[in-house]
């Protein structure tokens, strides 16, 4: 196993990378081929019950992604799938526990699902043939992709996150963001040496949130749900085990404003700095409108879970730093950069306490961040107790 120290280059500035499409030049193009293509479009007409393989196309054809990028989003969709139908079966096939004593390099236990899914995610965005660079939670360092013809797209992923909840049936989830490749960074196998390779693809990988042009989450419970967005709003697929396709049933989710909710791992309280016993004392009488009805604690410990109710009840989660860990337990690139995307086309935040995650520059790989988001009311009650 290799050092835990994958640090990124200094090449990638926070500048988004050529390709990169603004949600304003996606509206600008999406209205002109609308306009060209004489295409019928009421904006207020439902599109619930459309299936993801339909909408991806669709998102294709109003020029919000191009051709690669419906790819990998299909391929991503196809992996959930496939991990959705392992974890519900993990019980009977034996697939539950540790994973031979392996630890990932962050130093955590493996379960036997969090390397077969990670094999799953890598090997289907492989056969994508539009990768360029994949970066997972379980991986040491980010991987060029050989197998790449087209599109070079830049894949970062928790393959099962929340996996120690797995032995219990309590619900996991599937973490990704997605960026336009570097097109300086793109590493050349006939000539450079594995170690420059490498280097390449850490600089590929190590872009802050803010440049992402596509991230999702997959949630493995009652039901599982695949929410995604694109840049232009969130969308959820609950998956129809009888036809094994997603079907939209959450069109362009939007976080209630605030929501009296908190969902802490609140046993680390004796850790926290004196401004966050502040404020989570504060939830118990009611928050800012103190002598109210107090806040209701809800914590599976599993992000996905967390936030997809945070997402459709409103409140707020939060995995701060502490005396132990002051950067707190969730990773940068891939948990709180794509839930922070998510949070933001949603309409509510993303912060590491004292700012926006999507500003954050990662600086290594596995990098740590404080971590709030929910209801934008109650991100910025929850900053103002951090100053
Ligand atoms: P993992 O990536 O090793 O699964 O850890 C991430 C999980 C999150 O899903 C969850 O929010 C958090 O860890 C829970 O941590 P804790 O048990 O410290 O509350
Ligand atoms: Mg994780």
């Amino acid at each position: 196993m290799r050092a835990n120290a994958v640090a990124c280059a200094q090449k990638v500035t926070s500048a988004a990378p050529a390709k990169v499409l603004t949600a304003r030049t996606r509206r600008t193009r999406t209205t002109i081929i609308r306009a060209r293509a004489g295409a019928k479009t009421d904006a207020k007409k439902s599109e619930m019950g459309t299936p993801f393989s339909t909408w991806v196309l669709k998102q294709e054809m109003i020029d919000t992604i191009d051709n690669e990028h419906a790819i990998v989003l299909q391929s991503i969709s196809v992996a959930c799938k496939q991990i959705a139908s392992l974890v519900q079966r993990a019980g009977l096939a034996g697939m539950t526990g540790l994973a031979g004593g392996e630890q990932n390099i962050q130093g955590e236990d493996q379960k036997k699902l969090d390397v077969i899914s990670n094999e799953i995610f890598c090997d289907t965005l492989r056969l994508s043939g539009r990768t360029g660079v994949i970066a997972s939670e379980e991986e040491d360092v980010p991987v060029a992709v050989e197998e790449t013809y087209g599109g070079n797209y830049v894949c970062v992923f928790d393959p099962l996150d929340g996996s120690s909840n797995i032995d219990a049936a309590v619900s996991t989830g599937s973490i990704w963001g997605i960026y336009a490749g570097d097109s300086q960074c793109v590493p050349d196998f006939s000539t450079e040496t594995p170690a420059e390779v490498e280097a390449k693809c850490v600089q590929n990988v190590c872009q802050p949130g803010e440049n992402l042009v596509s991230a999702g989450y997959c949630m493995y419970s009652s039901s599982t749900i695949l929410v995604v967005s694109v840049g232009e709003g969130v969308y959820g697929f609950t998956l129809d085990t009888a036809v094994g396709e997603f079907i939209m049933t959450h069109e362009k989710i939007q976080i209630p404003k605030s929501g009296k909710i908190y969902s802490f791992n609140e046993g680390n309280y004796d850790m926290w700095t004196p401004g966050l016993k502040k404020y989570m004392d504060s939830l118990k009488t009611g928050g800012k409108e103190k002598g109210t009805k107090p806040y209701s604690a809800r914590y599976i410990g599993s992000l996905v879970g967390d936030f997809h109710r945070t997402m459709l009840y409103g409140g707020i989660y939060g995995y701060p730093g502490d005396t132990k860990n002051p950067n707190g337990k969730l990773r940068l690139l891939y948990e709180c950069a794509p839930m922070s995307f998510l949070a933001e086309q949603a309409g509510g935040a993303g912060s590491t306490g004292v700012g926006r995650v999507l500003k954050v520059m990662p600086e290594k790989v596995h990098q740590r961040v404080p971590f709030f988001t929910g209801s934008s009311d109650e991100v910025s009650y929850l900053e103002s107790f951090m100053k």
